[in-house]
């Protein structure tokens, strides 16, 4: 079975090597210095050693199965691009709102995944193994199908932790929420995800941001509660990472705000509601980003 990684960044590179390790024919889509990288091989560092030759390529191939793992804002794309092959089961696993429905408008066979795996891209070519986790996978039909059941099993016989849910669309909410409330103040304030929980006057914006998410969340139909102390959990577990907005900051690149906050702020006024603490995030890490990236 061929299994297809759509975008080998940190989190890609993770899953591809640990499902080559398992013995599957997998394809490391990636661009640029990646790329070059990626031809000479992968090492991973962190909870496992190694170092791999991979089979690294510019263009997707046809697949049985393709995990997508790029930034939200390159979805469009990506799916463009996947249309013209035969990619198979398609399964997200990246950030954000929307990502499914994007590539749902070009492709067949979708699936929403969501995972809290940790990895960091060391270098080119390096990635860091940094926390075991879980993975959710799921249609968003809420059917438990049989390519659901497919991608849980190349999953599973990866050794990497995955259940097929029903509810793949609530959970995908409930982490663009937690993100919603943590990336944006550690990419503003420029902390570790801790201090968001630790700094009092931090934890009362991340908190607002929280409650105006969940009021969204119920709003649409998604069952949760106390989603302040979630994400308080996360911060405090996740205390010393540098949040995933916070290092594209960092290294003046693009961040993931519209759809995170954005798509928070963009469904409120939808249903008519107003989400003031997401939408001051929002414009304050659009600023952020154009200040770094000008
Ligand atoms: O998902 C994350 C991110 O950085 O994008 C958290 C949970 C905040 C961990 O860093």
């Amino acid at each position: 079975m061929r299994v297809q990684i759509m975008g080998a960044g940190a989190l890609g590179c993770l899953f591809g090597y640990l499902i080559q390790r398992a013995g599957y024919d997998v394809i490391f889509v990636a661009r640029g210095k990646q790329l070059e990288a990626l031809k000479k091989g992968l090492r991973i560092s962190g909870l496992v050693e190694d170092f791999v030759e991979v089979n690294a390529k510019e263009n997707p191939v046809n697949a049985d199965v393709t995990f997508v793992t790029v930034k939200a804002y390159d979805t469009e794309n990506v799916a463009r691009i996947l249309a013209e092959v035969n990619c198979g089961v398609v399964c997200s696993l990246q950030n954000g709102i929307g990502n499914e429905e994007i590539l749902m408008r070009y492709l067949d066979r979708v699936l929403g995944g969501v995972t809290t795996y940790a990895s960091n891209l060391v270098d080119y070519g390096h990635v860091e193994f940094a926390g075991m986790g879980e993975t959710f996978v799921g249609d968003l039909s809420g059917e438990i199908t049989d390519d659901v059941l497919k991608v849980v099993e190349v999953l599973r016989n990866s050794g990497i932790n995955a259940e097929a849910v029903r509810d793949i669309r609530r959970r995908i909410w409930l982490k663009a929420v937690i993100n919603s409330a943590i990336n944006p103040i550690t990419a503003v304030c420029r902390c570790r995800n801790g201090a968001v929980a630790e700094v009092r006057e931090l934890w009362k914006v991340a908190e607002r941001i929280a409650l105006e998410g969940e009021e969204v969340m119920k709003a649409l139909g998604f069952e949760v509660e106390d989603v302040p102390e979630i994400v308080r959990e996360v911060a405090m577990k996740t205390r010393n990472n540098r949040s995933s907005m916070l290092q594209d900051i960092e290294r003046g690149r693009r961040t993931e705000i519209d759809f995170i906050n954005g798509a928070i702020v963009r469904t409120a006024k939808e249903l008519g509601m107003d989400t003031p603490f997401n939408e001051l995030m929002w414009l304050l890490v659009k600023g952020v980003e154009r200040l770094g990236l000008d």
